[in-house]
């Protein structure tokens, strides 16, 4: 008689690797689109059961009049969107869109705030809404931009699991994008973030006029971090007329899952998310994602400021593709 199939993952003996080079990871992205989705579905299969998806929620907790000048980025001060600035919300009602989030099957919730870096004086507010997520059950993230070691300590105190806070880009393409922060200042929040036990989520972007290369470069700088990042979200552009990057090209479909399976190879144990920009993704497309690796999204209608697919549509594409939420550790 067959053995029943199992899709538990088998350990391999190889261990993620801390020392990748450009060269290597270029050599990923140049291997023939078949074997590069083929090698990265091994390697999935390798730490995670494939049929098993993360499902995270966003919140903008404090939205817009941020005085960073992120190329990308709706909330910016220094750009005209339509984006309408808001003031940091109550717990309370954070806590209430939290419950309503769970309802609605998400497993983790990620409080966003427009800000250049957490304000002591905001502390005890946002402390409330991550302790009151937290006690509702779900897994608790923030990303609310460079943090201090106390300040990361006190988020830790407060329920916090995860820390988002992107690289966004390769070292050598990061101040076309944004100079009102350094790479360094980034990778020092990371730091806090991890030195204070809290989870990193760090990831980037994909679609600003990049090169390959400058992919390979965001990849292979999450790759040497001093731990992988244990969710590495990776993120079409949204395109938000009014700023600098509102008018850039589309990312070929292809090279995009080219990002997710290389992701998927070099940090192996990371929970790779298809992020931002599902919205304009074929269910064939997000197919091939997940099969390259990815096994996280966003759920609910809306990341931050813009759109993503309604509970209904994401409801569709899991049962479609056979996919159901990650079991909880
Ligand atoms: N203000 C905080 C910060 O940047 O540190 C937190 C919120 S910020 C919006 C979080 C991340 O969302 C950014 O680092 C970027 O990678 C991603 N993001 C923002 N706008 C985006 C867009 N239009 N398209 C895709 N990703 C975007
Ligand atoms: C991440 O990497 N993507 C999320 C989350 N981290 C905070 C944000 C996506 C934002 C997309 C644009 C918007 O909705 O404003
Ligand atoms: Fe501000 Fe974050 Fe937007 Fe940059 S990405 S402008 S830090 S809200």
């Amino acid at each position: 008689m067959n053995a029943p199939i199992s899709n538990a993952p088998i350990r391999p003996q190889v261990q993620p690797r801390h020392d990748w080079t450009l060269e290597e990871i270029e050599a990923l992205f140049d291997l023939p689109f078949t074997e590069l989705v083929f090698q990265a579905a091994e390697v999935h299969r390798a730490w995670f059961d494939p049929t098993e998806v993360q499902l995270s929620q966003l919140l903008s907790v404090k939205t817009g009049g941020c005085p960073e000048n992120c190329g990308y980025c709706s909330q910016s001060q220094h750009f005209k969107t339509s984006t309408v600035a808001s003031k940091l919300m109550e717990a309370e009602a954070v806590i209430a869109a939290a419950a309503e989030a769970k309802a609605g099957g998400a497993q983790r919730f990620c409080m966003g705030a427009a800000w250049r870096d957490l304000k002591d004086r905001d502390l005890p507010r946002v402390a409330a809404m991550i302790s009151g997520v937290k006690a509702l059950g779900l897994e608790t993230c923030a990303t609310l931009g460079m943090l201090t070691p106390d300040q990361a300590r006190a988020l830790k105190a407060a329920g916090l699991d995860y820390y988002n806070h992107n690289l966004d880009t390769g070292p050598d393409y990061y101040d076309k994008v944004v100079t009102t922060r350094t790479y360094q200042d980034r990778l020092d929040t990371l730091a806090a973030v991890r030195d204070a036990g809290v989870s990193t989520c760090c990831g980037g972007i994909v679609g600003m006029g990049e090169t390959r290369r400058d992919r390979a470069g965001l990849l292979q700088a999450l790759a040497t971090l001093p731990a992988h990042p244990d969710s590495l979200p990776i993120n079409d552009l949204m395109p938000i007329p009014g700023t600098p990057l509102g008018d850039s090209d589309a990312v070929d479909g292809l090279e995009f899952v080219r990002m997710i399976a290389v992701a998927r190879i070099v940090c192996p144990k990371a929970v790779v998310r298809l992020s931002a920009g599902r919205e304009h993704m074929s269910r064939e497309l997000q197919a091939l994602c997940f099969l390259a690796g990815a096994n996280s999204m966003f759920v609910g209608g809306k990341l931050l400021t813009t759109a993503n697919p309604d509970k209904d549509t994401d409801a569709a594409l899991m049962a479609d593709l056979g996919l159901r939420p990650m079991t909880m550790a």
